[in-house]
């Protein structure tokens, strides 16, 4: 039934699909993780054909005001009652709007530039001091373009060249250091390094694909592994390793559903120089950032005309175990909208 639908998931998957516009502000403390959108590494994006060009737009807003300890979720009164924090996160939004451009310089080889433009806001509160009470303080938005990525995809082996049944890419790349790492809040201390557009750093990426399809469903499994570099402030953010297993189903001609698995490693941050660290701070604390988790994502696909497509996603944490106390993500919505000239 859905062997007619097989090329029009083919066009806009097979081939590559990176998303790695998320790379940019790859600031993963596990709250803002996926903000930095390592689990998307290699899932969704649109890939362009041979000398074909690609343009695709991302909404992403998450929602960070859950807290949690190690495996467990626990509350803001415990965690102020059971540390000597004097400054807690409530909230976080992230809204990240991305753009990515991809072109198929060979049948093999594919090129991408993704360009993020991202707004957080957080809310905390504060501590008056012993027996006076906490109070509830908004911070300054931070609005600003973030790190941009540059990535390469070569497909290593396919089962035939036309309509092929299985491929195998890899893909290499590297986050760049166009994002500020360094806006300060109205007291002149630097902004928690998790909140910054970007990371101040240049870090590489590799990553393998592995796509099959076993009608009507495509399959596809991958890797992406950021290695964090240190930024010129002294501050590296952990390495990290996103592995995704990912399922698209063809209902229609013009419709399929989706649906993710993704796990992820993130390493805990280091501060050498101190620069962004106040340990009277939860969210300043390094030993606050990093961690395990896996990730639910289901999704549509709507593919109206020839060419585009569009794909909304909603991400969701089923386990995690974070290090030390953080402020983690309650759920995520990615909207795309992609075309191919
Ligand atoms: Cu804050």
């Amino acid at each position: 039934m859905a062997r007619k639908y097989r090329k029009y998931i083919y066009s806009f998957f097979f081939a590559s699909i990176v998303l790695f516009s998320a790379k940019s502000s790859f600031a993963a403390g596990l709250c803002c993780q996926l903000s930095s959108g390592v689990q998307e590494s290699l899932s969704g994006v649109a890939a362009p054909a041979s000398e074909e060009l690609s343009v695709q737009f991302t909404y992403s807003f998450t929602r960070m005001d859950k807290v949690m300890q190690g495996t467990s979720v626990t509350s803001l009164d415990e965690a102020s009652s059971s540390t000597n924090y004097t400054s807690l996160p409530v909230s976080m939004d992230m809204i990240k709007h991305t753009f990515t451009a991809g072109y198929g310089f060979s049948p093999k080889f594919k090129g991408f530039v993704s360009l993020p433009y991202l707004r957080n806001t957080m809310n905390m509160t504060m501590s008056n001091g012993v027996g006076l009470g906490w109070m509830d303080m908004t911070m300054e938005p931070i609005s600003a373009p973030g790190d941009a990525t540059v990535m390469g995809l070569y497909r290593i082996y396919t089962d035939r060249e036309i309509r092929p049944n299985k491929a195998l890419t890899a893909g290499i790349g590297i986050k760049t250091a166009t994002g500020s790492s360094t806006k300060t809040t109205s007291s002149g201390k630097y902004v928690h390094a998790h909140m910054q557009p970007g990371t101040g750093s240049w870090d590489p990426l590799v990553s393998l694909l592995y796509t099959q399809m076993m009608n009507p469903f495509l399959v596809q499994a991958d890797m992406t592994h950021q290695f964090a570099t240190r930024n010129r402030q002294g501050y590296e953010f952990g390495d990290s390793t996103a592995i995704n297993l990912g399922t698209t189903y063809a209902v229609a001609r013009e419709f399929n559903v989706s649906a993710g698995l993704t796990y992820l490693h993130v390493a805990g941050a280091d501060d050498r120089d101190g620069k962004y660290t106040n340990l009277n701070s939860l969210m300043d604390d390094p030993a606050n950032t990093g961690g395990d988790s896996l990730w639910l994502s289901p999704g549509i696909q709507v593919l109206p005309i020839k060419n585009a497509m569009m794909d909304v996603k909603v991400q969701l944490p089923v386990w995690e175990n974070v290090n030390g106390i953080q402020l983690v993500t309650r759920y995520r919505v990615v909207i795309g909208m992609a075309y191919r000239f």
